[in-house]
């Protein structure tokens, strides 16, 4: 850790690629295994060996299993408390995937299992082949297939209907979309104070991003990534001003509104989880702070938002919004050596957890204690009650992996992880 006074506590290891993870309690953590296809649940420390749910999962490529968890209180004391699962099913005429499935479980009242399953949402599990997939207007491709549940962050309520109308209208699954142009995210957050939503993209070769995801948010990919004209490399820049982005970009009459990135790698370090800290535990220089992992180089990364806290903010050779090199990027740097980081959350204590590819859970906590009895912790984000749930599914992130020799790690095509987050 970068400040002093904070250390890296092991909350658990030896989980097998671990991808997200939501809290029941305090040191009652559920963990998702990509590859394994179980729900484990971790408490006090100790992973319980009986899974609360075994599901067969599409594992071939980097970006497939079982990728995404959110946890929602039950409507009452007494209710079942939901959990939504994001998963890669097996099988289909390809024989790789048959889609990609939002459920909805009932956790039993003893925390052991998750039962009746219900599918709230459907969508396509694409092979990495770059003529048959990706190329709709999800992905700015203006006589490319309608929205067909690709490159976007779709919205349904917790029983998988569309939210009114829907942004963008239609049936499902085009009624479900929020967002829409990204190629491959991987962390969403709402931020505590405004409620909005945030996002962290992975790029090709170049142009990560993290975005403030207005409703009906363009991204801009396939024609821009970061700010510059989508390529095998950097073109010119295209999309640095919301009110003049590039040409050719699908609106859907206007519903669909272009906005820059508030942050951008040109070198790519494949940003994962995005979290707001909505705690003092860390201290108040922290609390609502945002907090961002990543693949490439094991960084736990520390964002500061602007006064209005519709941007980040960024001085000195960040004051341009973008990392030009990795030695920029070191600015907002909070921790190293993480590996690769695959999800943050905030525990019921108030202390910041980061889950890692390797296996391990760690929890970030102060050197020595706060002990200011003032200090409250905000509202949990992820234990709430709300009546919506969204679903970021994405476009493939070429760097979930250390080496090249993944059948992923060459190709832009993919579909894509997911990652479940409940709105405030
Ligand atoms: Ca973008
Ligand atoms: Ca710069």
């Amino acid at each position: 850790m970068n400040d002093p006074n904070l250390k890296v506590e092991v909350v658990a290891k030896g989980l097998q690629i671990p991808t997200s993870m939501a809290f029941l309690g305090p040191d009652n953590i559920l963990v998702l295994e990509k590859n394994t296809g179980n729900v484990l649940r971790v408490l006090n420390g100790e992973i319980l060996k009986t899974p609360l749910l075994h599901v067969n999962v599409a594992t071939p490529f980097i970006e497939w299993g079982l990728l995404g968890i959110a946890v929602s209180k039950g409507s009452n004391a007494i209710a079942p408390r939901s959990v939504f699962l994001y998963y890669t099913k097996p099988g289909g005429a390809s024989g790789f995937a048959s889609g990609n499935g939002l459920y909805r479980y009932e956790l039993t009242t003893d925390n052991t299992q998750l039962i009746n399953p219900k599918l709230l949402l459907d969508l396509p599990a694409n092979t990495p082949n770059p003529q048959a997939s990706h190329q709709g207007q999800a992905q700015n491709v203006e006589k490319g297939r309608p929205l067909d549940g690709t490159s976007g962050i779709l919205r349904v309520t917790q029983d998988g209907e569309p939210v009114g109308n829907g942004i963008f209208g239609g049936s499902a699954p085009a009624n479900a979309y929020y967002a829409y142009g990204i190629r491959n995210s991987f962390g969403i957050d709402f931020d505590p104070v405004t409620g909005k939503l945030w996002d962290t993209e992975n790029g090709p070769t170049f142009g990560d991003e993290i975005n403030l995801v207005n409703p009906g948010f363009n991204s801009g990919w396939s024609q821009v990534m970061g700010i510059w004209k989508a390529g095998p490399s950097p073109g010119p820049v295209i999309g640095d001003v919301n009110s003049n982005p590039a040409k050719n970009l699908v609106s859907f009459g206007g519903d669909g509104i272009y906005r820059a990135p508030e942050f951008t790698w040109l070198p790519t370090i494949g940003p994962t989880a995005l979290k707001f800290l909505d705690s003092a535990q860390l201290g108040t220089q922290y609390q609502n702070d945002m907090f961002v992992g990543d693949v490439n180089t094991g960084s736990l990364y520390h964002f500061k938002l602007n006064q209005q806290r519709d941007g980040l903010a960024l001085t000195g050779a960040l004051a341009d919004k973008v990392a030009n090199t990795q030695q920029e990027s070191q600015q907002v740097v909070f921790g190293q050596g993480f590996g690769t980081i695959t999800d943050l959350q905030v525990g019921p204590d108030g202390y910041l957890y980061v889950l890692t590819f390797g296996g391990a859970l760690y929890r970030i906590v102060p050197l020595h204690p706060i002990s200011n009895n003032s200090i409250e912790k905000a509202p949990s984000t992820s234990s709430t009650d709300n009546n919506n749930i969204k679903a970021s599914h994405h476009h493939h992130n070429k760097s979930l992996t250390t080496t090249s020799s993944s059948p992923a790690s060459n190709n832009n095509h993919k579909s894509v992880p997911g990652i479940l987050e409940p709105v405030n």
